[in-house]
């Protein structure tokens, strides 16, 4: 493969350091910042590694600047969480021209030409989304049918897409659930606490919120208790990330569950760029292991977390 071939020249050029570009898709949740953090820390353990880290604050436009800027740089291996799956096609081909593999971290792309990403390190987001619906359908809190609300992440984004495709691919296989709202917000706290109120404030009380990350959860939950109501009893509400915050509200009893989305990738992404560098095969898709959290395991579990 000539990109490896060329990678490997510029390579005997600075033996020692190896420099890999990652531009990060944004701070928008606590998630983001365990995931920026554990990248960091990986690179920075690491003395063959020149990390250059820019963040692109939740805008495409900015993120495929960077990916040029790194390009420009000659950088060895570029790795990005991609902040929705498509508009990736031409950049990614100029790194292919450049000989510069490319390592997709957390979130897919959709492309014509797959050949232009070398390996995606992150979750499996539809289990993810089956995860929070299979936990929904053994703990049903009302005979009839449970109505449920549904906060959306960034609209576009894999994680979106894909928790929504699995939450609903379960409940249809069980009967007595409807969705009777699925709000798109963006996987902040103030776009949960915005679209929740507005759906109580509509007079639909549902038995049920799904939140497609803790930080939106946390806004609904807000939300619930501005309307008077009890998060987590009178409206049961689940999640995904499992972070710190979801922990603090689980032991709380305001949220119920929350299915784990691992966000410390750093010493993966490290190793598969290092091994990249080297001419290493790697795998295309290295899926880091998940559970699920809830109030009853919360306790116990608390004192593990990392992030
Ligand atoms: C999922 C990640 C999502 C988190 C959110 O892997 O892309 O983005 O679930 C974060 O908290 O904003």
């Amino acid at each position: 493969d000539p990109s490896l071939k060329q990678m490997a020249s510029r390579m005997s050029v600075n033996p020692k350091k190896m420099k890999l570009g990652v531009a990060v898709v944004g701070s928008e949740s606590s998630w983001r910042a365990a995931n920026t953090e554990s990248i960091k820390n990986a690179a920075a353990q690491d003395l063959g590694i020149d990390l250059i880290m820019q963040n692109a604050e939740g805008s495409q436009d900015k993120q495929i600047e960077i990916i040029r800027s790194f390009i420009q740089q000659r950088v060895d291996v570029i790795a990005f969480t991609p902040i929705v799956e498509s508009g990736w096609d031409d950049v990614l081909a100029e790194a292919k021209v450049a000989g510069i593999p490319v390592i997709l971290t957390d979130r897919k792309v959709k492309l014509e030409d797959d050949s232009l990403w070398t390996t995606f390190i992150g979750s499996d987001f539809v289990e993810e989304g089956r995860r929070a619906a299979r936990w929904l359908v053994e703990h049903k809190p009302v005979s009839g049918e449970t109505q449920i609300v549904e906060l959306q992440g960034t609209a576009g984004s894999a994680p979106a897409i894909e928790r929504r495709q699995g939450f609903e691919e379960v409940l249809t296989q069980n009967a007595g659930f409807r969705v009777i709202a699925s709000e798109v917000g963006d996987f902040t706290t103030e776009s949960g606490q915005q679209l929740m109120s507005k759906v109580l404030q509509q007079g639909a009380i549902p038995q049920v919120v799904f939140a497609h990350n803790d930080d939106m959860a946390l806004g609904a939950i807000k939300a619930i208790e501005q309307m008077g109501l009890k998060p987590g009893k009178d409206i049961i509400v689940i999640s995904v990330d499992a972070t710190k915050l979801a922990f603090q509200a689980m032991l709380a009893g305001k949220l119920n569950m929350s299915v784990e989305c691992n966000p410390l990738l750093g010493p993966q992404i490290i190793k598969a760029a290092k091994d990249l560098a080297t001419g290493k095969e790697i795998p295309v898709n290295i899926i880091t292991a998940e559970s699920i959290f809830s109030q009853e395991t919360a306790k116990r579990d608390v004192t593990t977390r990392k992030y």
